[in-house]
């Protein structure tokens, strides 16, 4: 009789969770690289960069596009030789991700518009922003 009851009641349980709208989940991966370019060389943390023209931040994709109310989860893959950082200041992100560290973000797309995703630690004009993009 306990059993029964169990399982009328996980059956109530699971018509509950089917009828509810799902949040949409989304899963990114971002590469975060150094190219080779015009700056002669730069020294960050100790370590000097030759030959730099931009840390691409987000190199894979550049823009990451979701329904607002999604589920983000988006792993940093950080294959520039010095630490890099990874921000989106409308949604109060702000994370330091080492030279070959990964780390994964998540957060839920509550906010509507085009937000820059950019690189806290390092001159703007040496990386190449992204775009979080939550459609409406
Ligand atoms: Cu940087």
């Amino acid at each position: 009789m306990k059993i029964t009851k169990a399982l009328c009641a996980s059956a109530v349980l699971a018509l509950l969770v089917a009828g509810n709208v799902q949040a949409e989940e989304k899963a990114f991966k971002v590469v975060v690289n150094a190219y080779d370019t015009n700056i002669p060389e730069l020294n960050i943390e100790g370590v000097t960069v030759k030959n730099i023209r931009a840390f691409n931040v987000l190199n894979e994709p550049e823009t990451i596009a979701v329904h607002k109310g999604a589920k983000v989860k988006i792993t940093v893959e950080n294959k520039s030789p010095i630490s890099e950082g990874f921000s989106i200041d409308e949604y109060g992100i702000q994370e330091v991700i080492k030279a070959g560290e990964t780390k994964t973000i998540s957060f839920v797309a509550d906010k509507a518009g085009a937000f820059t995703i950019w690189c806290q630690l390092h001159p703007k004009n040496i990386h190449l922003p992204g775009t979080l993009n939550v459609i409406e």
